[in-house]
């Protein structure tokens, strides 16, 4: 039986189950808004479709480092769209990620759950959301990551990696320069225990790195299509490691200005497999405050140079007057720890690590909104197919975000799931609702947060609340286990 065989028959026997959810949540949504192509008073019939796709971004929003990071070219881009406050991930690593929002399909259907698997060794024939644009006659391109970058120094096993032919009529990566390469400052915080675990302010300019490199290509392709119509998957590598930025933007955070997350003393501990694990947790565990500091300037300053690279784009979509022909989607591909539970990194199933940036701009959409509704990233694929007039061939797991476009309190759904691995046996699945998160791992109770009291997730208080509980374990179920 093949894969999507398998898919189709699970979401049969899951029909029933969300059939309660999606009529309790019908209720809840206002008539359908339209942002149909037929229904725009616009010459052209075709949207253009700019996914601006930026590497382990984490959402600022409410958090301790919201005042602090400069994203003047992210903020306009908010001034124009609506930005979601409560976005997440169906699993918070690179390229199961990627290919979820790809999909529209939860990473328990799609069985890629780790960096090691390729989109089409696994779904050989599913039509992504690029492809469903490309064979409706949309010119498709993309310029950096927008699937996780796999196949090593080999250009074949690049392209692959890519889903070049499949999702784009091309796709490029880039490389650092020579002069990019040399660093004016800059060290291992980890002493080389953790290769990746260093940062660098480097020499050179902007397009000796390769985010400076990838916006200046989707700016020539913006150029050069026009209004085609296109589908641009520009896919920036910063802030993620190694934290490496020219060094004008490590300037712009000077060391003592900078404050550092600390634990309470009165922290919920977990199980260590959850958070502080591996490599990774031994190392963190001798970091001191110059460490942390280190490491939060240079993902300042990575986020600061990637925002740079956002505004070459958005200067693209002024000057060739696209806003009113182009629905533009930025996401982060997860959310990062930067400190939270002793930990520098992704893979967890706290909200850090969950919660991902949105922020979509559409013709004829109000821009500076924000949206507290709860959704997820499967919702990218039905919205930019509802958007475009194009129906998926496929049943995909999210739902069109048109109607909270249209209206921020709009509500499509009452909960977001995110699932992690640890091997081949041990899972965890999280549910987060607008008041809970319940966390279930598969050999394990679960951990209940309250987020009206305790946004940070610090206090697990599933024993004071045991019908909450179990009413989220059993909504849990509705997405399934994971497949081997
Ligand atoms: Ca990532």
């Amino acid at each position: 039986m093949s894969t999507l065989t398998q898919i189709h028959i699970q979401n049969l026997k899951r029909k029933l189950t969300f059939f309660i959810a999606i009529f309790f949540t019908a209720l809840l949504i206002s008539p359908r808004a339209s942002l149909h192509a037929a229904d725009r008073t616009s010459s052209s019939a075709k949207l253009n479709v700019l996914l601006i796709m930026v590497d382990d971004l984490r959402d600022y929003g409410g958090a301790f480092t919201r005042d602090v990071v400069k994203t003047p070219n992210l903020d306009r881009l908010r001034a124009r769209g609506t930005t979601f406050e409560r976005a997440y991930v169906q699993y918070p690593v690179c390229n199961p990620s990627r290919c979820s929002m790809m999909t529209g399909l939860r990473a328990e259907q799609t069985g890629i759950v780790g960096n090691d698997k390729r989109l089409r060794e696994r779904l050989p024939e599913i039509v992504t959301m690029p492809q469903l644009c490309k064979e409706s006659g949309w010119q498709s391109h993309a310029f950096g990551k927008l699937y996780h970058l796999g196949g090593g120094k080999n250009p074949e096993a690049r392209q692959a990696w890519m889903d070049t032919g499949m999702s784009w009529h091309t796709a490029q990566a880039f490389e650092t320069t020579t002069t990019g390469k040399k660093m004016i400052e800059g060290r291992n915080v980890t002493d080389g225990a953790l290769n990746w675990c260093h940062w660098g302010a480097a020499a050179g300019t902007d397009d000796d790195q390769p985010d400076g490199q990838i916006a200046a290509a989707t700016v020539a392709k913006i150029e050069e299509l026009g209004d085609a119509p296109w589908f641009i998957g520009c896919g920036f590598m910063k802030p993620h490691d190694p934290f490496i930025a020219p060094k004008k933007y490590f300037d712009m955070y000077p060391i003592d200005s900078l404050r550092i997350w600390h634990e309470p003393a009165d922290i919920a501990p977990v199980r260590k497999d959850a958070v502080g694990f591996g490599d990774y947790g031994k190392a963190f565990a001798n970091f001191t405050d110059k460490e942390w500091t280190e490491l939060f300037r240079a993902y300042c300053a990575g986020t600061s140079f990637m925002d740079a690279q956002l505004g070459r784009v958005l200067d693209a979509l002024d000057k060739n007057k696209l806003w009113d022909k182009t629905l533009v989607i930025f996401v982060g591909d997860h959310g990062y720890h930067t400190g939270e539970r002793n930990w520098w990194n992704k893979n967890t199933l706290f909200e850090r690590s969950c919660r991902a940036p949105l922020v979509i701009a559409a013709p004829g959409i109000k821009g500076g909104q924000t949206s507290r509704s709860l959704v997820e990233f499967v919702d990218l694929y039905p919205t930019v197919a509802d958007v475009c007039d194009l129906k998926i061939p496929h049943e995909v797991a999210g739902v069109s975000l048109s109607s909270v476009l249209m209206s921020p309190d709009n509500k499509v759904k009452e909960a977001a799931f995110t699932l992690v691995t640890r091997g081949p046996k041990l899972y965890g699945q999280s549910i987060r609702t607008a008041r809970w998160r319940l966390t279930k791992w598969s050999d394990d109770p679960t951990q209940l947060y309250d987020h009206d009291n305790d946004p940070e997730e610090n206090h697990n208080v599933a024993s004071e609340h045991p019908d909450i509980v179990s009413e989220l374990v059993k909504q849990l179920q509705i997405v399934g286990k994971p497949q081997s």
